[in-house]
């Protein structure tokens, strides 16, 4: 069977918008890996029956299916040995990815969140706006109501990025590792929703952002986004 990945799309199906989907997409071009992407939308919970999961990522792999994107990096570094680590058998790399789940993602779903329902078709959106708007208690658009006063205060929360991006050109050092495709599927994630400026031109994150962009042929770069 040819590997497949299961990535979260808009109603354009070019549109994959899924911080952890990208993360999944960048490992497995790390490893040299290709897989044919399999659009799935917020709806389609049914089709990932068979991998007993609700969420995407999911990775099917010959007869292995692998959902969840930290399980699919260190699949692909058990799978595939020979090819270049993602996570270096360092468990403390979880940190980074843990670090963009509870404090990056956090604070950019407050900037963008109003700017994903018209991105997906009308049943999405619905499903969206209902179950987003549960959890915060509010309207969307009052989520990131005043989201440009925010961007100094979100700026200041990728300071760690910067001690490193001091000394090196990608947090994992020379090269990229599952750090960088940890945290940069969340800036993708952001540029393919969000029309708005996360990062200042001089902001050494937004060097880092577009050396990941032009890694493995412009795989990132090349997709329907927004200019950040
Ligand atoms: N811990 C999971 C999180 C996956 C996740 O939350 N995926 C979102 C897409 S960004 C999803 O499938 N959401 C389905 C829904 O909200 O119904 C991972 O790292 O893969």
């Amino acid at each position: 069977m040819a590997r497949q990945l299961y990535e979260l799309v808009g109603a354009d199906p070019a549109r994959r918008f899924s911080p952890f989907c990208w993360r999944a997409r960048m490992a497995l071009a790390h490893k040299g890996l290709e897989a044919e992407v399999v659009p799935w939308r917020f709806t389609e919970t049914d089709r990932l029956a068979f991998a007993r999961h609700d969420k995407v990522p999911v990775l099917v792999d010959g007869d292995r299916v692998v959902a969840d994107s930290w399980a699919i990096a260190a699949y692909l570094d058990q799978a595939y040995p020979d090819r270049p680590s993602l996570l270096h058998g360092a468990a403390a790399l979880r940190f980074v990815p843990a670090w963009a789940d509870t404090v990056l993602n956090a604070a950019l779903v407050r900037l963008i969140v109003s700017d994903i329902p018209p991105l997906l078709g009308p049943g999405e959106a619905a499903y969206f706006r209902t179950s987003r708007e549960a959890r915060f208690g509010m309207t969307l658009e009052a989520v990131t109501a005043d989201r440009e006063a925010r961007l100094p205060g979100f700026r200041a929360l990728l300071a760690p990025l910067r001690v490193l991006l001091g000394g090196q050109a990608f947090l994992g050092g020379a090269a990229p590792d599952y750090a960088d495709y940890a945290v940069f599927g969340s800036l993708q994630w952001a540029r393919c929703v969000s029309p708005l400026r996360l990062l200042e031109q001089d902001d050494a994150v937004h060097a880092w952002r577009a050396r990941m962009l032009d890694l493995f042929g412009g795989l990132a770069r090349d997709v329907p986004c927004f200019p950040g």
